[in-house]
């Protein structure tokens, strides 16, 4: 393989796919050399079969909103590789959706899945919709006609749709409601469903989680831990209440959450009550964080800028892919930054990982650091399969089990001579090994 050349065609193949082919191009710069001391994995095409999606379904999705108007949306549901379990991936709504994004996504699911150790393939799927500023009946109606559609294409050994951005346990409870109407069945075909229709304990939690108890395994290599730190989120939805909630716990202080408007920075820490509130400012639809510093006294806003300018020990994006540039890298190496660990998909710039890589910061990339939330969602379907459920014990305590082992993996491919661990390469090569191994077995398909 020749990273530039098939980079250039696939350019030429899908002009404009800017999020896409920059995660295409990270994956295979990290496997180029294992890839190419392994001929088999030429002979079977391998990178150029795992490169493509096995098939991407658009769809469009019309609803009508309070006012009696007719709106249109465009659904997508890419199905990106089967070859170790069914389709798994989350569900994004937001105005910024496209093909390139969700390409991206459907992408990073393939290789993250694989690192959780459970069989799931990898896809990923969502709308153009806007939840911002719609009724709880108008996020209904979109949620039941998009799933009019999407239902034919999933079900729960073929394609298991979850979460993602403006997706969460509303948003799933309509499309789940849809799907069992339809289909005529009551199956394990969505996770991060609620507790009383077949949801796993530690599901909302599991992706924070997860990327605290990732970042923990990388601290400890230094000798390090959260007792005592310094820490900057940035989002503050799902992901980001969770790594706060945890980040918390461990004895850390988190003073920083973010929103698309700008940035709060809390120097008492964001701690008890003030993180129940960021439920409360998820689930008012209004995109913003601003309304904090006015609840909060000690607290500022900072309108329209990141919190990556805050001097911090610790940094954990969690808000949305491309949050963090290399300007964003500088500040947070400059105040002294030990650990950069992503709960979002892909929040650094690839400027900014180089950045990171070079002065030997911990880096979890997302696809290893993030991996609690789709390997929880694994556990979830386990249990509707056994039809029975674990307590929040057992359920954290497997997640963090797989936390531990993910990190164990990206340290057997990413560590070099003088004992220094590259998350970004370790994590690629290790996804990437299981796939393609499961794809040699299989035959070209
Ligand atoms: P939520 O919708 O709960 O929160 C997303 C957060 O990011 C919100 O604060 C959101 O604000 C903000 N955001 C979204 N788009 C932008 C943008 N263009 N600019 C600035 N801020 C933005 O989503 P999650 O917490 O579930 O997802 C956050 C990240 O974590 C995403 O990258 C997602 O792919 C990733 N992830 C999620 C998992 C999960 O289980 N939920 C699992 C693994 C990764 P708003 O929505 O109001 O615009
Ligand atoms: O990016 C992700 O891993 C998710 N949004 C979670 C996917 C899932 O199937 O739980």
């Amino acid at each position: 393989m020749n990273v530039d050349k098939l980079m250039l065609q696939l350019e030429q193949k899908h002009p404009g796919e800017v999020e896409y082919l920059q995660a295409v191009r990270e994956v295979l710069e990290s496997i180029e050399d294992i890839y190419n001391q392994n001929p088999q994995f030429e002979a079977a095409a391998i990178v150029e079969r795992i490169v493509e999606p096995d098939r991407i379904l658009t769809f469009k999705v019309p609803w009508v909103g309070d006012d009696g108007k007719v709106n249109v949306n465009l659904g997508y549901r890419i199905q990106f590789n089967n070859a170790i379990g069914p389709y798994k991936g989350g569900l994004r709504f937001h105005p910024s959706v496209n093909l390139s994004i969700l390409k991206f996504l459907g992408f990073e699911q393939i290789f993250k899945n694989s690192l959780t150790t459970l069989p799931m393939g990898g896809g990923k799927g969502g709308s153009d919709f806007n939840p911002k500023g719609k009724s709880d009946a108008e996020v209904m109606r979109f949620c039941q006609s998009f799933m009019m559609e999407l239902w034919r294409l999933i079900g729960p050994e073929t394609d298991v749709p979850a979460g993602d951005i403006g997706v969460g346990g509303r948003e799933i409870g309509f499309m789940f409601g849809m799907y069992r109407k339809l289909a005529r069945e009551n199956t394990g075909v969505l996770t991060g469903k609620g507790l009383n229709w077949g949801g796993s304990l530690i599901r909302p939690e599991a992706t924070g989680f997860g990327n605290v108890y990732f970042a923990k395994e990388m601290l400890a290599t230094k000798g390090e831990t959260f007792e005592g730190k310094t820490v900057a989120v940035s989002g503050f939805g799902n992901v980001a209440w969770g790594a706060t909630i945890k980040a918390t716990e461990l004895g850390a202080k988190v003073v920083t959450i973010s929103g698309p408007d700008g940035y709060i920075y809390d120097p008492a820490g964001i701690s008890g009550e003030k993180i129940n509130y960021l439920l409360e400012l998820r689930a008012s639809n209004n995109d913003v964080v601003a309304p904090y510093a006015d609840k909060f006294s000690g607290s500022t806003f900072f309108a329209g800028k990141r919190p990556w300018e805050q001097k911090v020990d610790i940094a954990l994006p969690c808000a949305t892919q491309n949050e963090l540039n290399k300007e964003d890298a500088q500040m947070l190496i400059k105040n002294g930054c030990m650990c950069v660990s992503e709960g979002a998909n892909m929040p650094s710039t690839p400027e900014a990982v180089e950045l990171f890589l070079e002065h030997k910061l911990l880096f979890g990339p997302g696809k290893a650091a993030n991996a609690g939330g789709v390997a929880t969602s694994g556990l979830e379907m386990s249990q509707n399969s056994m039809k029975l459920n674990w307590s929040s014990e057992e359920v954290d305590a497997k997640l963090h089990g797989i936390m531990c082992n993910i990190h164990e993996a990206c340290v057997k491919y990413g560590k070099d001579a003088s004992g220094h661990v590259d998350y970004v390469k370790g994590a690629n090569i290790a996804g990437f090994l299981k796939v393609a191994n499961a794809m040699l077995d299989q035959g070209v398909i």
